[in-house]
């Protein structure tokens, strides 16, 4: 049960620390992880620290002790979060979200599925049927993406291989109505199902049989997680994973034809139509003739891979859409229903440092440089600039800001991704080297980016480590092996054809562009990369327009221990979350703000002299009058129109009172009305 803690625990909000250093903090986030307290307060966001070990803390009785209650009435907990973000939801029908981050491993998944279970289960306290259904729907979603979409990496057994945003739309009464999930660059791989299931898709099921999935050490999981998906198993995303080619005297061949017959098979198609594909290209000449090429044995291999990806994410897209069909909001009026709110939640991967960085982490990092620059943009800049614009006092705080870097990646022209573009869309042969040396010369400047030819006597830059990023959040030395192949992912349009002709009508719906012919496809498809950067500047856009709610997550040790706490790795990620400096912001700054005119209208009868007309010139004067009352004088500061306040405990009191006075003021007005007085 949920009750204040004791100081043996340490401070609850990082923001009573004494001072503000690394030291302090530090120490108090060890303090409490070792108190088995993994919540911690900065303001109205949470730090948690991944526990290891099942917590008694999620049940029933917490969720009641949270909910509707102010924030420091509590220990510090995700469903205070939640219940912050939902409140200022419900109260302001402002839309609100909750963006969870952390490295792989930190707790981010299941961060979200305990705010999405709070949320649930605070709604709907009249039990409508319909509310219910939804509620529910929303919640399994999850499980269906988790089976499909999540593997077991080295630093997770359930680590989330694709980024989830959902939003959940409200109506006026705080009820959820609908939903609505994006996913954001999923890993290709192979996973999961039973063997009845992977027999009937000729599948064995285990991996090492796949050159795909071979590469991973162990597949099957140690640590179960709190909330397994259903199906944790192993099944099939990939239909044919060691179909093999072989060149007989200049003609390229497929080697033995089981396989083909097996993929006709499960993609309901002609075996003939699948060899034509995996051999040949159709491709439109200059002239305006329609040609077929035979594919080298490389190229052959290319293009299988690319179909076998294409097939596995064409096929979560399909699953994705499906949910979202059923969860979207029907017949919702905004006339009759009211103002539709929503509170969207993102668990997107964290920072990744590995070993060998390639493609895939290079993305990764972009993406959360761009969450970064959110955050700065969101609390730091708009904080400041309120400050400024309103003639408050305020001591400008210093941060490093990552839009250089960001810049260094998105840049039109001669940033990362448009020379990655530029490399796979030029005719000649163009090769992983030969573009890092173009991305050397123009970004070899770049006070952010150096390569191994850059710093030959670095000696952390041997083979595989050709460029390397001075991210926020830490250098990571990537590989560019591999770059130009993944950003191309070059699927010839004879693939989505053949899926498009498929028998099977679900197979069509998931290739529409294969209806178009080769004279159609006259424009370059857009590069993995440039995709990418797309979904997320439009996930920034999305996020940007709501009132932020933030999860940090920490990963306490590299093996999975619920006892120790590494205090270097923990030191590093509190450094590139920015929490330093989100404390900072938030002690310097004022928790609450309020215009004038609505904290007099909303606050005048707790104070004679404002009740219930205010006689005392601007409306300033009167909330400095109703401030002083109160005794409050020394925790605002006035702003050109607005009052900031510095601890929300202020208005809390005001609240509390106003609250007592409404209903006498109800029947005094009542009486009023029928004339009585
Ligand atoms: P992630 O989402 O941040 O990684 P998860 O949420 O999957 O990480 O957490 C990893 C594992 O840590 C879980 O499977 C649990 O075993 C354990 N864990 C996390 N949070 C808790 C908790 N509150 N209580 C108990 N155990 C917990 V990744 O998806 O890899 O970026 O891609
Ligand atoms: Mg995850």
């Amino acid at each position: 049960m949920a009750v204040l803690e004791g100081l043996e625990f340490g401070k609850s909000d990082f923001v009573l620390l004494d001072e503000v250093n690394i030291e302090q903090f530090m120490e108090n986030l060890k303090l409490r992880f070792e108190k088995a307290r993994i919540y911690t307060f900065i303001g109205e966001g949470v730090v948690s620290v991944n526990p290891y070990k099942q917590m008694d803390i999620y049940g029933k009785e917490e969720i009641n002790a949270y909910r509707g209650r102010e924030l420091y009435e509590n220990p510090p907990h995700l469903y205070a979060v939640a219940d912050a973000a939902y409140k200022a939801m419900k109260r302001r029908a402002k839309d609100t979200c909750i963006v969870v981050s952390g490295e792989s491993g930190a707790g981010k998944t299941e961060a979200s599925k305990y705010i999405m279970q709070y949320i649930a289960a605070i709604t709907n306290p009249s039990q409508r049927a319909e509310v219910e259904s939804v509620k529910n729907v929303l919640l399994k979603s999850n499980c269906v993406l988790e089976a499909f979409g999540n593997a077991k990496t080295n630093r997770n057994d359930n680590s989330s291989r694709f980024g989830k945003y959902m939003d959940i739309n409200f109506n006026f009464n705080g009820d959820p109505t609908g939903g609505h999930i994006n996913n954001y660059l999923l890993e290709k791989l192979l996973r999961g199902g039973s063997d009845d299931m992977l027999k009937s898709l000729h599948l064995h099921n285990d991996p090492a049989n796949y050159v795909y999935t071979r590469d991973g050490a162990v597949a099957t999981v140690s640590t179960p997680p709190p909330h397994p998906p259903p199906i944790y198993c192993k099944m099939s995303d990939s239909t044919q994973g060691n179909l093999q080619f072989e060149t007989d005297r200049e003609s390229v061949l497929v080697v033995g034809m089981g396989d083909v017959s097996h993929i006709a098979e499960l993609t309901s198609t002609e075996p003939d139509n699948v060899t034509k594909s995996l051999l040949y290209r159709t491709v439109a000449t200059g002239g305006g003739e329609v040609i077929e090429k035979g594919h080298s044995e490389k190229e052959a291999c290319f293009g299988r891979d690319a179909f076998t990806k294409a097939l596995y994410e064409r096929l979560f897209g399909w699953i994705v859409g499906r949910i979202n069909a059923v969860i979207e909001v029907k017949d919702y009026n905004p006339v009759l229903h009211g103002k539709n709110t929503v509170i969207g939640v993102l668990d997107i991967y964290g920072f990744e440092i590995f070993d060998n960085n390639s493609f895939e982490q290079f993305c990764i990092n972009y993406c959360n440089e761009k969450l970064q620059q959110l955050f700065i943009q969101l609390i730091l800049c708009q904080e400041q600039d309120e400050y400024r614009r309103e003639g408050i006092i305020w001591q400008h705080i210093d941060y490093f800001n990552n839009q250089i870097i960001v810049d260094l990646v998105e840049q039109p022209h001669k940033g990362i991704i448009s020379v990655l573009d530029e490399a796979c869309l030029s005719v000649g042969k163009v090769t992983d080297t030969v573009c890092l040396e173009s991305m050397d010369v123009k970004l070899g400047q770049h006070p952010h980016y150096t390569s191994r030819k850059l710093t030959p006597s670095d000696k952390t830059m041997e083979f595989h480590r050709d460029f390397r990023i001075r991210h926020y959040a830490g250098d990571v030395t990537y590989s560019v092996e591999g770059f130009l192949d993944k950003n191309k992912d070059p699927l010839f349009q004879d693939f989505k054809r053949l899926m498009f002709n498929s028998s099977n009508p679900v197979m069509k719906e998931m290739w529409p562009d294969g209806q178009l012919s080769i004279t159609e496809v006259t424009k370059r498809p857009l590069t993995a990369a440039t995709l990418f950067k797309n979904s997320i500047v439009a996930l920034v856009e999305k996020l940007s327009c709501k009132e932020p709610y933030y999860v940090r997550c920490i990963k306490p040790n590299d093996i999975k221990s619920p006892a120790l706490f590494d205090d270097a790795r923990c030191q590093h990620q509190v450094a590139y979350l920015g929490l330093l400096e989100n404390v900072r912001v938030r002690r310097a700054g004022f928790a609450c703000r309020q215009a004038y005119t609505r904290f007099l209208q909303r606050y005048k009868m707790t104070c004679e002299n404002t009740w219930p007309n205010h006689l005392m010139g601007t409306d300033r004067e009167a909330v400095e009058a109703i401030v002083t009352q109160h005794g409050f004088q020394d925790d605002v500061a006035y702003g050109h129109t607005m009052l900031f306040v510095r601890t929300p405990k202020s208005l809390f009191t005001l609240e509390q009172e106003r609250a007592a006075l409404v209903p006498v003021l109800v029947l005094f007005l009542q009486k009023v009305w029928r004339g009585a007085l």
